[in-house]
């Protein structure tokens, strides 16, 4: 943790506040089969509003690299230029696809942590297994997943019948399915969008009590976040495709299928992560619009230090969205 100084809680609020505009700014584009067209004004706004944070940040998971210029580049860097020094990784809009089809599950999040904390993830996929507080060291992404499933039931003090593990829904999983129903529990398939499903194991009275799937790396650390807010334990690890993502695997220091855990993807408890549901999920609601032309937005937001967690549901002006450009279709 090189050059940190003050604390981040008290960007906490003004982090929330981000991912609202940002989830308000990419609601307008909601089921109109835009994809880049919603992730845009999504990235727009974060972008927007992060600048206005007190703090010297750095985009370490963002959008893409320099060379593509994309709003939100790794190594951009953010803020006032005032305030401590901080990680930032965001996906202003998971779930790009979900929005274009006006599904549920899509979210805009954003994690922070103080410099040189947050695990720079290459945008390759990753093995995930996340559960609550109350399974904490119970999981183990080496061994099979039905020893975590059996571990995780004990901790919880659940049957196996009782237990529903949350697993995306492609081919690739078929196996995991399969060991997750032979074992007598259940599975609760989600199409897209793993960081809400991820996260919710850990969120007292949400459905899943474990999570598995090999998706995004990006979004692993991003909800690694989450997960020690919320005094969950998550594991990893990378699952790159060909030569060249295992280079970059290595490039960014981490070696292809070594084991991840909480504290490699999120090295301190002084994290911040916030969400804001664009469609509703699991975690959140989604973006109304209110008969008095506010927007109603529903926001998870996550102090590590002392995991606290607050569930905020706010109405504000935001900002005036671009309206969908239907001539451009
Ligand atoms: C994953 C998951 C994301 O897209 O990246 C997934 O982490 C992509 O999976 O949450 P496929 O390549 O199998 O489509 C999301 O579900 C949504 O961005």
């Amino acid at each position: 943790m090189k050059g940190f100084e003050g604390t981040i809680q008290h960007l906490g609020l003004s982090l929330a506040a981000v991912c609202e505009q940002a989830a308000i700014a990419s609601a307008d584009w909601i089921g109109h089969g835009r994809k880049n067209e919603a992730d845009g004004a999504a990235t727009e706004a974060m972008r927007t509003w992060l600048n206005r944070m007190p703090m010297r940040g750095t985009v370490v998971i963002g959008e893409g690299e320099l060379d593509e210029a994309p709003m939100l580049y790794i190594g951009e860097t953010l803020g006032t230029g005032f305030g401590p020094r901080v990680d930032i990784a965001v996906d202003p809009l998971e779930g790009t696809a979900l929005v274009a089809d006006g599904l549920d599950n899509s979210l805009s999040v954003i994690a922070l942590a103080p410099e040189g904390c947050l695990l720079h993830a290459p945008d390759t996929y990753m093995e995930k297994l996340a559960v609550g507080p109350a399974a904490v060291g119970q999981i183990d992404i080496t061994a099979p997943l039905l020893t975590n499933l059996e571990r995780t039931a004990k901790a919880l003090g659940k049957d196996m019948r009782e237990m529903t593990v949350s697993i995306q829904n492609r081919p690739r999983h078929r196996e995991a399915i399969e060991t997750v129903r032979r074992a007598g529990a259940k599975v609760a398939l989600f199409q897209e969008g793993d960081v809400s499903c991820l996260i919710a194991t850990a969120v007292p009275g949400a459905v899943p009590d474990l999570f598995y799937s090999i998706g995004g790396a990006p979004e692993g650390v991003v909800s690694a976040a989450a997960i020690r807010c919320l005094g969950g334990d998550m594991q990893g690890r990378l699952k790159p495709e060909n030569a060249e993502q295992e280079r970059r695997c290595l490039l960014m220091g981490v070696r292809p299928d070594q084991p991840l855990g909480l504290s490699d993807f999120v090295r301190s408890n002084d994290c911040l992560f916030a969400a804001t549901g664009i469609t509703d999920s699991l975690l959140l609601s989604g973006v109304r619009r209110t008969a008095a032309g506010q927007w109603a937005v529903h926001t998870m937001l996550g102090i590590g230090q002392g995991q606290q967690v607050y569930f905020l549901k706010s109405q504000k002006a935001g900002l005036k969205s671009p309206s969908p450009n239907f001539a451009r279709a």
